[in-house]
């Protein structure tokens, strides 16, 4: 049986909302360990980084807010996650805010020159300095892994950029910049919108998106963002958007990765327990980790 190794990164400095950095508390306080402990043969948790919660920094110059201590403290999961596979252990970060993905997909490109990334998310996270409407990092980890941004955010352990367009897909988008919506035309990158998914149902999104990654990637990264989720059902988040994925959706999404058996490395990000209702966001966050490493009820 397989080994899991669990990181929390209580990142905030992405984004305005206070709270989310408290977000790998509550994870493990929704029970991740006894979930998954039936799972996985061994299971260690390494704790949190040390990312503490300074004020804002703005720098006018580049739009970034907190640019530098964000790229330091993801520099450190890089690292992190880079001890974890060496370790032959699968990787799970719990977040934080979404600018954590920046050093988790460090530390995976060391090790994956075809890593594919799932990108579920009601946003695409593909805003530069250039096109941000809010200078919040959080929504800018995708188009940095892709190579596009300040170089200190593309160039984290010296690799750039850390994956490919035709690696990526993104799931369950509903809310995009019109920068973001360029780059996604330029690069040709696979969405599935909300529409596609009432359209087609989500069986055949994730029969698509399997069969797309499967023969030309050497792993496959999960980066859940829970707003990704309808806020019916994932209330405790920092930017919910209205007509997301449901609660059964997503079960199904991750019960089909795990029969794919293609994932090798997860991440879940942006729970707030401030925002959210009896901790009801990180259970749902341990439920569907449950689904993704294949629990099965019968
Ligand atoms: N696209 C907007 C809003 C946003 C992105 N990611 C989240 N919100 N969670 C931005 O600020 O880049
Ligand atoms: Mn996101
Ligand atoms: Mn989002």
């Amino acid at each position: 049986m397989r080994k899991l190794t669990i990181i929390g990164m209580p990142m905030d400095l992405g984004q305005m909302r206070r709270g989310v950095d408290m977000g790998p508390s509550a994870i493990r306080y929704a029970g991740i360990f006894e979930r998954l402990s039936k799972l996985f043969s061994t299971i260690e948790d390494w704790g949190d980084i040390a990312v503490g919660r300074p004020e804002t920094i703005i720098d006018k110059q580049s739009n970034l807010k907190n640019l530098h201590l964000i790229a330091e403290k993801n520099q450190m999961l890089a690292e992190m996650v880079d001890k974890i596979i060496q370790s032959k252990s699968f990787p799970l970060v719990l977040g934080g805010d979404h600018s954590i993905a920046i050093g988790t997909l460090a530390g995976l490109a060391k090790h994956y020159k075809n890593l594919g990334v799932i990108w579920y998310d009601a946003h695409g996270d593909l805003n530069t300095a250039e096109t941000s409407p809010s200078g919040n990092i959080h929504g800018m980890p995708l188009a940095a892994s892709l190579g596009y941004g300040h170089e200190r955010l593309t160039n984290l352990l010296g690799i750039s950029p850390k994956i490919k367009p035709e690696h990526v897909v993104i799931i369950g988008a509903r809310s995009l910049d019109e920068g973001e919506r360029r780059l996604i035309k330029e690069l040709g990158i696979k969405v599935f919108t909300m529409h596609e998914i009432d359209r087609m149902g989500m069986t055949k999104v994730m029969e698509e998106t399997v069969r797309y990654l499967k023969d030309k990637t050497d792993g496959v990264h999960l980066s859940l963002d829970l707003d990704g989720l309808d806020p019916n059902d994932a209330p405790g988040v920092g930017t919910p958007v209205p007509g997301g994925i449901s609660y059964r959706e997503s079960h199904l999404a991750m019960e089909m990765l795990a029969e794919s058996g293609l994932i090798t490395s997860a991440e879940f990000v942006e729970v707030n327990p401030i925002l959210d209702e009896r901790n009801k966001t990180a259970a749902l966050a341990v439920a569907l980790m449950g689904s993704l490493f294949g629990e099965k009820l019968l």
